[in-house]
């Protein structure tokens, strides 16, 4: 009896588990603007950005402190029928055509800029621009997040925009206003504190 019992209880908690989950990610994606999108999204930017993080962020809302990755990597969720995946840019030239194969099918870029690594802002804003006039990915929108601005050292928004240097499309323009321009915006976030991201997915599930 009592084993019958435990048995039904453990289905019980499985259950539960299992329905917290997927609860978990319809939550995270109606939070991000992105629930019953389909969509392809995909994380560029230079080692060290927070690709990874934001990646274990919204597949279960926890900060994992993890080795920053040494390597070109490619990593890939999916939530609902959104697929998230990363990419480092920079240095290795060999992977860049398996990026490139890869990143041609996406829907939506979400661009990863460390806002305190004043040394790499440069290169980081050269990638990006080599990527917005890759014909690959005409017409596909960019968010631009400038990261880590919990740091002192981060830079500001005003100072952000002009290391970037990019003309952006704002905030409030519609898909129908735009036309065939592409969707660019910048969003200045920190993954570590929760903030500013959330703001950049729900601009660009506006597009998709
Ligand atoms: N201070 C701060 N550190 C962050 C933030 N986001 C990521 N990091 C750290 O930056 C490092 C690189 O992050 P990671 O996700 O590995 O970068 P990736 O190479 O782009 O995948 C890690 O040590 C993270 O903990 C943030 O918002 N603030
Ligand atoms: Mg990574």
């Amino acid at each position: 009896m009592s084993s019958v019992l435990q048995g039904s209880s453990c289905a019980a908690n499985n259950y539960q588990m299992v329905f917290s989950f997927a609860n978990w990610f319809l939550n995270m994606l109606s939070y991000l603007g992105l629930y019953n999108k389909k969509a392809k999204l995909v994380f560029l930017g230079l080692d060290n950005a927070g690709k990874t993080t934001l990646l274990h962020m919204l597949k279960d809302g926890k900060l994992v402190q993890h080795q920053p990755t040494l390597h070109p990597t490619n990593e890939e969720i999916r939530m609902g029928k959104i697929t998230f995946s990363a990419f480092d840019l920079g240095g290795h030239k060999e992977a860049r055509r398996i990026w490139q194969d890869y990143y041609a099918k996406c829907d939506a870029v979400i661009y990863i800029v460390d806002a305190a690594d004043h040394e790499r802002m440069q290169e980081s804003a050269e990638a990006l621009r080599e990527l917005l006039e890759s014909e690959e990915l005409a017409g596909v929108p960019f968010a631009i997040l400038g990261n880590k601005i919990d740091r002192p050292d981060a830079c500001s928004e005003p100072q952000f925009m002009q290391m970037i240097n990019i003309h952006t499309t704002g905030k409030q323009t519609t898909k129908e206003e735009l036309g065939t321009t592409r969707p660019i915006e910048v969003f200045m976030c920190s993954i570590l504190r929760k903030t500013g991201y959330a703001e950049g997915f729900r601009w660009i599930g506006q597009y998709l």
